[in-house]
């Protein structure tokens, strides 16, 4: 038997009593064990959707302080899994922690997203980036980290992430998000050796970054790889998986007996597939573009499979999300080796309630694909 939901979902429970439940589904489904029921978690799942993190958010300065702040930064991490019955948290963080340690001047404008006030302008600007000590510039991170891992115990399990070179690459040299790309796509097109170089230093940082927030006790890792599907097919190779396997060859050095699972997310990276699963990720994460039965087919048993329900999804009524939750389950088929999510993160303006019934429909749908 597994553990009940609700003493799992209770988190004022102490971990040392001996009461609470160690739920592993999803670093079970990661390693392809058999399971009672699908996992889910969501990414961003703690965030403006839910009222009591913009009640947290609204008492300090600014997004930046939230996660800069240990005690702060736990607390938003629990939220959502004190909420809902859901598999694992994620640390509350950001990917552009490594370009603000770098020295960049990362700050977040109300409702335009994040910003860089020493963008990479300059052939000078990159060589000159210093090399990052994550337990010192990014000692918040890991402190979050451990305070959260002492909170959760082993009732859920805590994924750490952090962000591709190419995808960190993209906000530095443009300075800000952007619809274009103008700027790193002429980089790539004008200086591939400066760009390059600037990659190998994201990566050098990334593995120390990674590893020790392994150190600092994460359960499992994540890349986010948010604009690798700008990249043509060649370019995608050379300019961002090149790297992300740089960075999970170091990782996987370092421990052996590979003991702390990685999880690869592409956004439109629907075409790479069979290339993502040779980096020796545990896992892809798939948005809503991809077909799962598909994608599955193509992956065979080299690694488990994220997603990949469409984020509006959650705009709709209960019966459809009902049945787009069962389309996503039937898609995948029978058998360990998937984690629900959705295709990217949550959307702000999305009622919580939605969030509840879509885990519901996941309990209720998912068990009829498992035989424990
Ligand atoms: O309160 C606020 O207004 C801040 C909104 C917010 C939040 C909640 C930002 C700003 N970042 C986050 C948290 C965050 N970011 C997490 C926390 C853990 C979770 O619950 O999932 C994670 C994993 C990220 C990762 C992240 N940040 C990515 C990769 C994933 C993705 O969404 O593609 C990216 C691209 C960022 C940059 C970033 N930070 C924040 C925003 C709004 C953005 C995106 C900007 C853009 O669209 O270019």
């Amino acid at each position: 038997m597994l553990e009940n939901d609700h003493t799992l979902n209770d988190l004022t429970l102490k971990a040392n009593d001996g009461s609470f439940k160690t739920n592993d589904r999803f670093l079970k489904a990661l390693a392809h064990q058999k399971l009672d029921r699908t996992p889910i978690w969501i990414m961003r799942q703690a965030g403006r959707y839910l009222p009591e993190y913009r009640e947290l958010r609204n008492k300090v300065k600014d997004f930046l302080t939230l996660c800069k702040t240990p005690e702060l930064a736990t607390r938003v991490t629990l939220q959502p899994v004190q909420r809902f019955p859901l598999d694992a948290a994620i640390v509350f963080s950001d990917i552009l922690t490594i370009p603000d340690a770098l020295g960049l001047g990362l700050h977040f404008v109300e409702n335009e997203g994040p910003q860089f006030r020493r963008p990479l302008r300059t052939a000078k600007d990159i060589e000159q980036l210093p090399k990052i000590d994550p337990e010192t510039e990014l000692r918040y991170v890991m402190d979050t980290i451990r305070m959260t891992k002492h909170e959760l115990s082993t009732r859920l399990p805590l994924i750490g992430f952090a962000g591709s070179p190419w995808t960190l690459a993209t906000y530095m040299v443009e300075g800000k998000g952007s619809k274009q790309f103008n700027e790193i796509k002429r980089l790539l097109y004008c200086e591939p050796a400066l760009l390059h170089q600037l990659l190998s230093h994201l990566t050098q940082a990334t593995i120390d970054y990674l590893n020790a927030q392994i150190a600092a006790g994460v359960d499992a890792l994540m890349i986010f790889d948010t604009w690798g599907g700008l990249l043509s097919q060649t370019h995608y190779f050379s300019y961002s998986l090149n790297y992300m396997q740089k960075i999970i060859q170091a990782l996987l050095l370092k421990q052996p007996h590979k003991k702390i699972p990685i999880i690869l997310f592409t956004k439109n990276g629907g075409l790479h597939l069979d290339e993502m699963a040779e980096t020796g990720c545990d896992a892809i994460g798939l948005d809503w573009l991809a077909d799962l039965q598909h994608a599955r087919q193509r992956v065979g048993h080299r690694v488990a499979l994220q997603g990949n329900l469409d984020p509006a999804t959650l705009y709709a009524n209960q019966p459809t999300i009902r049945s787009e939750v069962a389309n996503v389950l039937r898609a995948y088929g029978k058998g360990s080796g998937h984690i629900f999510n959705l295709g990217h993160g949550i959307p702000p303006d999305v009622h919580p309630d939605k969030v509840g019934f879509l885990i519901e429909a996941i309990h209720e749908l998912s068990p009829a694909y498992h035989s424990l």
